[in-house]
């Protein structure tokens, strides 16, 4: 068997949803021998890991294992693995690519919450000419990100480009002109009060888990110029309790959502969410890991720990994200 460094890749359930990526990264990185999880790979030999979603005990006893790559920028997945190796460095995806995707699906449905576009779809079924709702301005209506990291500063700065008031909430102040910065559990009432659209870009943790539920959809504004608050979750659908969210819209505290996450993916069939009338679903495809950007941002990676350099955007395993 051969002591060529291996990079492990896992993704999926087959080789088949491995090959895309494994074809990218063999192209970037012509000094390692780039496998999928389940080859014929001698263990001692897996110097990395690149990996959405792998099985949980699938990267223990790796001993020359140097960093393990999350294919998405998301790691909840991994974190929640107990048999992760406890040194080795988890790096996350920040790259250009899926931020813009992020950003791309925050303003399409910041947007369409925004215009009513529901309404008109309904309008255009009943072949119903109705122009007498009223349609405020941008600078009207209050949006709110969750999570100012990577995807939620960029997501907020599109959307102050387009006009609207927001707001972001944060463990920590944010210092960014033009945008009302809130932190911590102190500051997520005032947030909350401000907010007629939610847009939830938060990591899955333990401070964050369950976070969207009924309590919390409470206490967001009740005077916005939509007429009642919205939600918009992109981050993961353990923050959520779908049930809260039903019987939210059911009673008017929400006014609508639309949700990209669950907390069972793929959605069950049976699940209500499918057939209410103001939900919008995607299915979790809100930013997409793009394999050729993905593969050149860990190609990078890899060829600078080679090189000696830090890994970059390394998680912080205390904290979970
Ligand atoms: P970052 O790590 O860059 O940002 C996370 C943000 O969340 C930070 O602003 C952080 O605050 C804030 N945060 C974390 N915990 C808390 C808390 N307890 N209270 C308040 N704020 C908190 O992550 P990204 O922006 O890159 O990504 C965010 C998430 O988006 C990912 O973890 C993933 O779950 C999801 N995602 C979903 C995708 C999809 O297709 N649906 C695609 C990609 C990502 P602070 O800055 O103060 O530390
Ligand atoms: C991610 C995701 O975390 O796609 O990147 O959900």
């Amino acid at each position: 068997m051969s002591r060529e460094a291996v990079l492990l890749v896992s993704v999926g359930a087959s080789r088949r949803d491995a090959e895309p990526w494994i074809a990218a990264l063999a192209a970037r990185l012509p000094g390692l021998r780039v496998a999928a999880l389940g080859d014929d790979v001698d263990p001692a030999a897996v110097r990395y890991v690149a990996a959405w979603k792998p099985p949980h005990g699938a990267l223990a006893r790796l001993p020359s294992l140097r960093a393990i790559f999350s294919l998405g920028a998301g790691v909840d997945h991994l974190m929640a693995d107990a048999a992760l190796p406890p040194g080795v460095p988890v790096a996350r995806v920040v790259d250009p690519d899926l931020t813009a995707r992020m950003s791309e699906w925050v303003l399409l449905h910041v947007l369409l919450h925004h215009r009513q576009a529901g309404r008109y779809r309904r309008q255009q079924r009943e072949s119903r000419w109705a122009d007498d709702a009223v349609q405020p301005a941008a600078r009207a209506v209050r949006v709110g990100v969750m999570g100012l990291g990577v995807l939620g500063l960029d997501a907020a700065a599109k959307l102050r480009m387009v006009g609207f008031d927001v707001a972001g909430w944060s463990r920590a102040p944010k210092n960014v002109p033009g945008l009302a910065s809130f932190a911590g559990p102190d500051g997520l009432d005032t947030f909350l009060a401000r907010t007629d659209i939610l847009v939830v870009l938060l990591p899955l943790t333990p401070d964050t888990a369950g976070l969207l539920d009924a309590a919390l959809f409470r206490r967001l504004a009740r005077d916005g110029r939509l007429g009642g608050p919205v939600l918009i979750n992109a981050g993961r659908g353990g923050l959520q309790r779908e049930s809260d969210i039903l019987r939210c819209l059911d009673d008017g505290t929400l006014l609508a959502a639309t949700l990209d996450v669950f907390e069972r993916e793929p959605l069950d069939r049976a699940s209500p969410l499918w057939r209410h009338p103001a939900v919008t679903i995607t299915p979790h495809n809100a930013a997409l890991s793009d394999p050729d950007a993905i593969a050149n941002l860990i190609a990078g990676q890899i060829e600078g720990v080679e090189r000696g350099e830090e890994l970059r955007h390394v998680v912080d395993r205390g904290r979970g994200f």
